[in-house]
């Protein structure tokens, strides 16, 4: 039965690279076309059925209608996750553009995101020994939706996490911190799994994504790891392990002298306050439409 499924859902071919597509502002259409086509291409799966129609499975035969209502269920069931990467994703541009807008410093270097794919997700479940069954996946895999966010320096990550983690639709259900604990091959990251409401058309489900913070060099360190990892499919030669582990210390040198600059260039804030509910507002009004008579203050006065 598994194998039957799995050839169903037609893989889609594992990407190049980490998997995460970038997101930054600038490429927001290029995130909303590329999740689009994740889910286009799942709806496009191909139904390979016997010469007669229907398609073995261990227990008997399954017909082409259940497995397109199975397909449907599974396109629906990640959508759901789609939406949740999009409301982490909205929350953090949210935070970055707040930070552009108040702040003379912006902690989030880049955003990147990216939905499991229909394989992968079916591969976890068959590594772990889950039960194949979409109950079993909502409970146990909890990073079919993924955020990443890369911080300039060490000390953002955890004013980014605190940042998510304060708020009020976010619960934090899991953390790992790569960072304090390195892995034994290098890798650094902090990892946190949250829970989101999303809100559809006819019920609100609470999603799980994972969020991975984490710096610049952390980031490069990573992404060129996972690259030989691949290559090498996961039998990476001891010189290369040896080097990517003096690598990731480079890597962490690196962000502690980052660090240490940062701090010693002066980052007096120089926040703009909220303004008062009760200002006067009229000078704003008057300077923005000049041709307007003058304002007068209370009392006659003009402004
Ligand atoms: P991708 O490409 O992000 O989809 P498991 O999922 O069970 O194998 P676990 O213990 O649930 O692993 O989660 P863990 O170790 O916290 O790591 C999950 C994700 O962190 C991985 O997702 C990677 O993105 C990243 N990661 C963890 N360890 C490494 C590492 O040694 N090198 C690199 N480059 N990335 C790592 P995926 O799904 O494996 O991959």
């Amino acid at each position: 039965m598994h194998e039957v499924v799995a050839s169903i859902l037609d893989p889609v071919p594992a990407p190049v690279g980490t998997g995460y597509d970038s997101i930054g502002i600038n490429c927001a259409l290029r995130r909303r076309m590329r999740n689009e086509g994740t889910m286009d291409s799942m709806r496009s799966w191909q139904l390979t059925p016997t010469s007669d129609g229907d398609l073995l499975s261990n227990g008997g035969r399954l017909n082409v209608a259940d497995i397109r209502l199975l397909r449907e269920q599974f396109v629906d069931f990640m959508l759901g996750y789609k939406f949740a990467i999009d409301e982490i994703t909205t929350k953090i541009n949210i935070l970055r553009e707040d930070f552009n807008n108040t702040h003379e410093y912006n902690p989030i270097e880049h955003v990147g995101s990216r939905l499991k794919s229909p394989e992968s997700v079916l591969e976890k479940v068959q590594r772990k020994n889950y039960a194949m069954n979409l109950a079993a996946i909502r409970e146990n895999v909890l990073d079919i939706a993924g955020v990443r966010v890369i911080c300039s320096f060490i000390s953002d990550i955890g004013k980014i996490r605190d940042m998510l983690a304060g708020q009020e639709d976010i619960t934090v259900l899991e953390e790992r911190d790569y960072i304090t604990n390195r892995k034994p091959n290098g890798y650094q990251s902090l990892h946190l799994i949250v829970s989101i409401p999303v809100f559809r058309s006819d019920r609100t489900d609470r999603m799980p994504v994972e969020i991975q913070i984490r710096t610049i060099a952390m980031d490069f360190w990573a992404s060129l790891e996972h690259k030989i990892y691949y290559k090498y499919r996961g039998e990476v030669p001891p010189n290369l392990r040896s080097d990517l582990a003096q690598a990731a210390e480079v890597a962490t040198q690196l962000d502690e002298k980052m660090e240490a600059l940062h701090h010693q260039v002066d980052h007096t804030e120089h926040t703009r306050t909220s303004p008062a509910d009760s200002l006067d507002l009229s000078l704003l009004y008057d300077s923005i439409t000049p041709n307007r008579p003058a304002h007068r203050l209370p009392g006659g006065q003009p402004a």
